[in-house]
Formats: C-alpha cells, structure tokens, sequence
C-alpha cells in the first residue's frame, strides 16, 4: 500500500479517479498533453523540499554572467544548481536562444516578467484579442496586464479569420505601441514573426513572443523560431512541449539581467526546484529524434482532424490548421460551445468551449470549440482514429439531448482509449 493511500485515502481516492478519467478519456484540451514518467518522477522528487532564492549564477561588475559565483540566498544549493544550469543550457539549445531564465512558475508570470521588464506602467501594447484567439494575459481587462498597461486588441481580418499584416502594420503607425505581443492560445495558423519584427521595427516597438501553445512545434522545427525575431519570448513547458507544468523566458542578453531581476526578487521568491529539475528533463527529451517525430504526428494528426469535422458537417474557423490546434464553428449544427462541452463530458471526450472570431455567443457560453490533437497523438493514435473522434463529436453535436446515442458514444470511446494504453505503470489501487 502507498504511503499517500494510508496517510489520505481521501486524497488517494480523488488521484487514483484522476488518473483513470485521463486513460479513460478522449483528452482533446489544445493546451494538455500527457507528460512523461520521467518527468512525472523529477516533479515528484526530494527537490521539493530546498529553498533556492536567486540564481546558480551571479552577474559580474562588467555585465558577464557567471556559473563560478555562488547566485543564492540559502546555502546547500550544490546540486539545485547543477540541474538549474542544465535546465537553462538545455532550453538556449533547444531554441537557439541567448538566455534563458527557466525559474517562472508558470506562463502569465513568464508574460508579467517580460512586459515590467520593458514597460512602464500605462505604456501602449498590442495584443491578439481574446475571443480572436489572444490570451488573458495579453490585456484583457480583468487581468493584471490590461490594468497595468494600455492595450490595443488587434483582430483577425472577419472574411479569413486570419491576421492581416497590412491592417496589424497600419494600426501600428496609427497608435504607435511600446511592445507588440505575437502569440496566441487559439489562432490555428502559423504565426509570420518576420512581419511581426518589420512592423515592431517600423513603430520602435519591441516585439515579444508568447510561443506557449506552439513550444514544441518550434522546438522540432515546424513552425519557424521566434528568436532571431524578438527581444524576449515567453512560454510555458507543459503544452506541446510536453514538460512539467510551468513558464520560461528566453531572451537576449541584453534583456536578460532586467529579466532576471523581475522573475526574482521582482515577481517571485523561491523557484519551484523540483519542477525545473523536471524542465531541465523535458528540454532534453525535446533535443531526441523522437520527439521532432511527435511533432510531426501533433500536426499531421491535427491536419487529418479538422478535415474529418469538415466531412461530418462542421465549419472550421480560417478553413483548417497548421498547428496542433482548430476552432470548430458549432452553429452549422445549431448547439452551442457550452452544450456541446457538456455532452461530450458525458460521452468521455474533453474539449473546451471557446468564442470563435466576432461570436454572437457569449464567452461563457460561446459558438465554438476548440481541439487539439498533442495528448492524444501521445498517446500513439494516428489519423485513423482521428477519423473516429470526428465521427464521435458529429453523433454527440448532433443528438445532444439523446442520452443513449452519448452513452453509446461513451462505450466506444473507452473501447478506442483501452487500446491506446496510459501510465501502464502507474498503480494507485
Ligand atoms: N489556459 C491555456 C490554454 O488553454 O490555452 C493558456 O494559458
């Protein structure tokens, strides 16, 4: 018997539910993947017991950066530094990048990290707007980025539902932004980073990259690198990247100091140790053959996807996906985004509701939804079976209030799931 099942067998109940309902599930949450047991193991390690303020490294008088300096505020950092410094080797060669500052406990402080470190307060920024794929962090008014900053929420053009660079670049001279965010957690297509640069140069704008939702389709090289583009990027390790749960920054180095400083003391105290041991895992396995053909399948799978919805009747916002992602228009079906995610709980597929450009809906309960194909594709299924999970989400859009066609879906979802093993190894009973 575990320790955690004799010490909270209340807790141990909800865990071991947990792990059942993600091998159980159809799991479609753009943002979700299943990370790996190694990952699962360094998270899960002793490294959550040390205190780590500062870094494995101190700046010199002269700027230089250097791992020989003692960086932290509590002694017995020896081996936390080792795997901090593999962490931010690891992430600069994953992407090329100058500095890397892997200590964000996740993606928004990543975002606040960068913006404090290059604004000032009621400075002008433009962000992607939310309901057109954007992110909250990228200026909603409810977050501490549209409280702080002046924000102007470009668009996607309403006859592609895709950026127009041209409008973005005419907007930018009329309003002259401070920083230019490019980045999104659900716009389907490739982002052009060298339009992006052009126009930040054009207004005198620094450019920063939010690459959360698409980390990993850079890392493997299928969707170009921001890097040479931007003055900083910001991303999470747990999406396509497929690490454990958190954010990073990488920027260049004469950023990284100003950078450094924001994430701690600025924004935070103690790194969460035990979870970059389990980044400085993850940006390994991101370096590996295997992982570039992981990639590969997210988008083939992703492609094999949108065009098997369109088949069963669905309109795909912007017409299809380069990435790992889609938004499903749902009103061809006539059922809303928060129907729709009902249901296909009910059915055991996860999705989330998401408004799709100019939604008449709204964002609580939406016209769309949005899938992603990275958790399944690590899972090993392929566009056969992505052929199936379209046919799946038709029945259930189609018969949303016929609870035997949901259950008849429910029984073949565990039938394709049990066949596409989970955590094998994982025994909570
Ligand atoms: N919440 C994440 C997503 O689902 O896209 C973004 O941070």
């Amino acid at each position: 018997m575990s320790k955690l099942s004799k010490q909270d067998p209340e807790i141990y109940k909800i865990l071991n539910s947990e792990l059942k309902r993600q091998q159980e599930n159809l799991e479609l949450i753009a943002s979700e993947n299943f990370t790996d047991g190694a990952i699962l193991e360094a998270q899960g390690s002793v490294f959550t017991n040390k205190y780590a303020e500062g870094y494995p490294y101190k700046y010199r008088k002269s700027g230089d950066l250097d791992y020989n300096l003692y960086g932290r505020y509590y002694g017995g950092c020896e081996y936390i530094d080792e795997s901090e410094k593999l962490a931010i080797e690891r992430a600069k060669e994953v992407f090329g990048a100058e500095h890397a500052n892997v200590q964000p406990h996740s993606g928004s402080q990543a975002n606040m990290a960068a913006y404090y470190a290059l604004l000032e307060p009621g400075d002008l920024v433009f962000g992607l707007d939310l309901s057109h794929g954007g992110h909250l962090t990228h200026g909603h008014p409810l977050s501490f980025s549209g409280k702080y900053f002046r924000i102007f929420h470009y668009t996607v053009e309403q006859e592609t539902e895709v950026i127009n660079y041209n409008r973005l670049k005419k907007w930018a001279k009329e309003e002259k932004p401070k920083m230019i965010i490019a980045g999104a957690s659900a716009y389907p297509r490739k982002l052009d980073f060298a339009k992006f640069r052009e126009i930040a140069d054009e207004v005198g704008a620094f450019l920063m990259v939010d690459m959360a939702h698409i980390a990993g389709l850079i890392a493997a090289g299928l969707h170009e690198n921001p890097i040479p583009y931007s003055d900083v990027v910001t991303s999470t390790t747990h999406k396509t990247l497929r690490g454990p749960r958190g954010g990073f920054i990488l920027t260049r180095d004469k950023y990284r100091r100003d950078i450094d400083r924001l994430v701690f003391p600025g924004l935070q105290g103690g790194p969460l140790e035990h979870v970059i041991l389990a980044k400085a895992v993850a940006f390994k396995l991101a370096l590996t053959p295997e992982f570039k053909e992981y990639q590969a399948n997210v988008v083939k799978n992703a492609k094999a996807l949108s065009e098997a919805l369109k088949t069963e009747g669905f309109r795909l916002v912007s017409g299809g996906t380069d990435t790992h992602l889609m938004l499903v228009d749902l009103r061809p079906k006539q059922v809303t985004g928060k129907k729709l995610e009902r249901s296909l709980d009910k059915a055991g597929i996860t999705v989330n509701k998401n408004t799709i450009p100019f939604d008449p809906e709204k964002p609580f309960i939406t016209s769309g939804i949005r899938i992603g194909t990275p958790a399944m594709t690590t899972r090993g299924m392929g566009t056969d079976e992505m052929k199936k999970i379209a046919s799946f989400i038709r029945r259930v859009a189609e018969n949303i209030e016929n609870e035997e066609e949901i259950i008849r879906v429910k029984s073949e979802v565990r039938e394709l799931t049990s066949a596409f093993p989970l955590y094998e190894d994982i025994k909570y009973e």
